[in-house]
């Protein structure tokens, strides 16, 4: 088995980049027809960025979970679909060939359908990193489901938030989960959530710690008992629910510049091509090679790169379920020489923080399975990259830097891995079939080589968000109204004398912090909902690890006990309402913030102050009140 689209050359490359371009959809119509469809589109591709409107493959039915599956059982039942490592070394790992995950997704997707889902409900996965999850994720795209995964370590109130912006009403979730020392009592944090969510019907729960649960008699029921009940009789059916090309697959939520996060919204056909030949292409994946992403399922990487892409392609995707640092900071590089891995897909801040305990626990492991290396997230330093090429590629591994988004479902801009030229720091070049553009400040396209601005783009691509759950017009909002008739991505980005991409972050009111997404505005509403804070700024500032810290001002009333036990409560409010990667690294009280006479906040003199910045900051006459600048800049954390 080979695949006839993955893109060989840079010659090649350059070719399929530009008949991408001038006849894309012939393009896209080439490589869909190498997927299982249950019938053929009308059209290719049918767009207006202005409504917007966005449909791929039109007309077309599939399942994605044939492409993901079946195909595979039919070719090589045996191939490992996935393997996967515990958070304990000593736990035995799993070992889940393609006819054995075919087998349970299609047992759990008749537990999903003895439990009232049907076509079209949405269902919460909140769960650990173990294979069930996966199985949750494929067996409700099997019946036609829409997934809403939330990561495991968001609060009761963000996973109230979500259930009840997507009605959900089904719940998958476990007992508990393990991460590094710490055990996480996922069920009952979501029995908190669900006492606000009077949508949810039922709740299955996989034992996975054997902690203590409370389960509540007519909703909740457990996983292993469910599955019994239909793989003991028998009774369930290995057929796949039809569904339309633009038929909604799943929604996952993601921060933005202003209010509660959004559902971004991916369909079947075209966010299954596009994970799978980015996947294909980046990683440049031959068969019977092991990938390893190190992502959580609960972003969007995990999605894409853990799940759909490589099980698409009949990939071997290693899912672990623990953290680079437990137990000790040679975790990984265990990993990698135990199941033999030859691709791995991690973040910087990853990088960064194994870079931090130098080179004793990278010594004695055999690297030498590694072929490929990748990166996503934020961007790389020049440093963290070396550090990468050098010590765990051994100068030998070529590394793709992989730009992208929630909203673009895969890979927009990157390195096709030994194909096409890796530049340190640069993302480099599209992907054929993404036509990136770069704006100023008033919209105007920069034209040619050496320059920066904010990154658009001006074309459909297969796996790009098409609406916002629930709320299209905040879709258009977000995404195509700041440029007429361009997506806007909210990165800024530099084109160099080579024509090469780099991304250099938001440019917008998101914070990344360890390669996650966060709101500013969502932080400050959670650090507000603390009684005593009367109001409050975020900002971000460079972090060596996490490369963005979050850096709080906070007004607070009156403190009655001393400052370090409020900023304790104020994260303990932050970590309840968002959870614990929404912690401010800082927090600085302040008796006001820098306002302008209309009363909007100058957060770029924050920014500035919080970066270390205490000399130019701009024009601050405009400011209601000039002296607070000094009072913030002495109080510098
Ligand atoms: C996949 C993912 C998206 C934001 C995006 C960027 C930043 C992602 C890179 C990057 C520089 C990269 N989805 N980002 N990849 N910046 N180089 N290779 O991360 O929705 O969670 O975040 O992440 O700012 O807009 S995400």
């Amino acid at each position: 088995m080979s695949y006839p689209y993955q893109i060989k050359s840079f010659e090649q490359y350059q070719t399929a980049y530009q008949k991408s371009i001038e006849q894309p959809e012939e393009f896209w119509e080439d490589i869909a027809q190498h997927f299982t469809w249950q019938k053929k589109w009308d059209k290719v591709l049918d767009w207006e960025f202005n409504t917007p409107k966005v449909e791929w493959f039109k007309g077309g039915k599939l399942n994605i979970t044939e492409n993901c599956l079946d195909r595979w059982v039919a070719t090589q039942p045996e191939t490992p679909a996935i393997i996967w490592e515990s958070n304990n070394p000593h736990e035995a790992s799993r070992n889940i060939t393609y006819k054995a995950l075919h087998q349970k997704v299609c047992a759990f997707a008749q537990v999903l359908k003895n439990n009232g889902a049907k076509k079209g409900d949405r269902i919460c996965i909140y769960m650990p990193m173990v294979p069930e999850l996966t199985i949750a994720v494929l067996a409700c795209a099997r019946i036609g489901a829409v997934h809403s995964v939330i990561f495991a370590g968001f609060s009761a109130q963000s996973i109230s938030d979500r259930v009840q912006d997507a009605q959900c009403n089904i719940v998958i979730t476990a007992d508990g989960a393990y991460r590094g020392n710490k055990t996480i009592p996922l069920k009952s944090v979501m029995d908190e959530a669900l006492v606000n969510c009077p949508s949810v019907e039922k709740v299955i729960v996989l034992t996975r710690t054997q902690m203590a649960v409370s389960m509540l008699n007519g909703r909740d029921c457990w996983w292993d008992e469910e599955m019994k009940l239909v793989e003991e009789k028998n009774d369930y059916s290995d057929k796949a629910e039809v569904m339309d090309a633009e038929d909604m697959l799943f929604i996952l939520y993601t921060s933005g510049s202003t209010g509660k996060p959004k559902g971004v919204v991916h369909t079947c056909a075209g966010y299954m091509v596009w994970t799978n030949y980015t996947f294909v292409n980046v990683f440049q994946y031959e068969p019977g090679q092991i990938h390893f992403c190190t992502a959580d399922i609960g972003w969007v990487t995990g999605h894409s790169y853990i799940i759909y892409g490589p099980l698409s392609a009949g990939a071997t995707s290693l899912m672990f379920e623990g953290i680079p640092t437990y137990p000790d900071a040679g975790r990984f590089w265990e990993v990698v020489e135990k199941h033999h891995v030859n691709i791995l897909y991690t973040a910087p801040t990853a990088i960064r923080s194994l870079m931090g305990f130098g080179k004793s626990p990278i010594e004695g492991k055999n690297l030498s399975s590694l072929k490929i290396l990748g990166t996503v997230g934020e961007p790389i330093n020049e440093e963290a990259w070396h550090w990468y090429d050098e010590n765990i590629g051994k100068e030998n591994c070529p590394i793709v830097d992989t730009w992208w988004q929630t909203e673009t479902g895969g890979i927009l801009i990157s390195n096709l891995a030994g194909v096409t030229p890796s530049k340190p720091t640069f993302a480099t070049l599209p992907i054929p079939g993404v036509q990136p553009l770069l704006v100023d400040e008033s919209g105007n396209e920069l034209l040619g080589n050496a320059v920066s601005g904010n990154l658009c783009i001006k074309f459909p691509w297969p796996g790009m968000l098409r609406t916002t759950y629930g709320d299209h017009e905040r879709c258009r909002q977000t995404y195509f109204s700041t440029y007429q008739n361009l997506y806007f991505t909210g990165d800024g980005c530099l084109r160099d004398e080579d024509g090469y991409y780099r991304i250099t972050g938001r440019v917008d009111d998101v914070l990344n912090v360890s390669g996650h997404r966060l709101g500013t505005a969502e932080l400050e509403n959670a650090i507000n909902m603390h009684s005593g804070v009367i109001e409050s700024a975020i900002v971000g500032y460079p972090h060596d690890i996490k490369g963005q810290g979050i850096y709080a001002y906070v007004v607070f009333g009156e403190i009655h006990t001393d400052e370090e036990h409020t900023k304790q409560n104020i994260l303990k409010t932050v970590s309840k309402i968002i959870g614990a990667i929404a912690k401010p690294d800082k927090i600085q009280f302040v008796s006001g913030l820098p306002k302008t006479r209309s009363g909007k906040i100058m957060r770029r003199i924050l920014r500035k102050v919080a970066e270390g910045e205490t000399e130019n900051l701009g024009d601050t006459s405009t400011l209601l009140d000039p002296s607070i600048v000094a009072e913030i800049i002495k109080g510098r954390l």
